[in-house]
């Protein structure tokens, strides 16, 4: 089967070490069979949004090609997860590593473990921010493309860290 690139993940941290977690999550995910990781952006510190009450993250998107499938590169994504010692604890609180599949090429899914494209990526300034980077007319219909969108955000406090 052909590899299907505009496969965008977003990655987050706020435990540990969340540089050296994200860079070594995207050399991960390039480790996985099929795939291969096309760009990525800069990483960015962002504070926490959501739960305020933690530490700041950092937060990067990598765009992919992949023969996967999107629930096998689900479970892929949660088995990187769990090897950088995610525990699953409260809702938007604080975490190891955590990946989320934004989109899936053209892909519309609707499963209560997935849904493509991601509903709420639009509304969060650390998701479109580092994907603006790398793909700025990237399409969200109904909203516009990613730049579009990304100006509309509040960025405030978000440090882009060096690429
Ligand atoms: N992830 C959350 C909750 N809040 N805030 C920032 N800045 N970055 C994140 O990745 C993040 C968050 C739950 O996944
Ligand atoms: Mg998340
Ligand atoms: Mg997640």
């Amino acid at each position: 089967m052909a590899a299907v690139p505009g496969v965008f993940v977003a990655l987050g941290s706020n435990i540990g070490e969340p540089r050296r977690q994200l860079v070594q999550a995207i050399s991960e995910l390039g480790r996985l069979p099929g795939t291969q990781v096309l760009r990525r952006s800069s990483l960015y510190r962002t504070p926490p949004w959501g739960e305020l009450d933690q530490p700041d993250f950092v937060n990067a998107v990598a765009e992919l090609e992949t023969t996967l499938e999107p629930l096998a590169l689900l479970d892929a994504l949660l088995g990187i997860e769990r090897a950088a010692g995610r525990v699953r604890a409260r809702r938007w609180g604080p975490r190891v590593l955590d990946l989320d599949l934004l989109l899936f090429s053209s892909e519309r899914i609707d499963l209560p473990r997935l849904q493509l494209p991601h509903p709420r990526m639009h509304e969060r300034a650390f998701v479109m921010l580092p994907l603006a980077e790398i793909a700025p007319t990237l399409r969200l219909d109904p909203h516009g493309c990613a730049a579009e969108i990304a100006t509309t955000l509040d960025a405030q406090g978000i440090v882009r860290l060096e690429a």
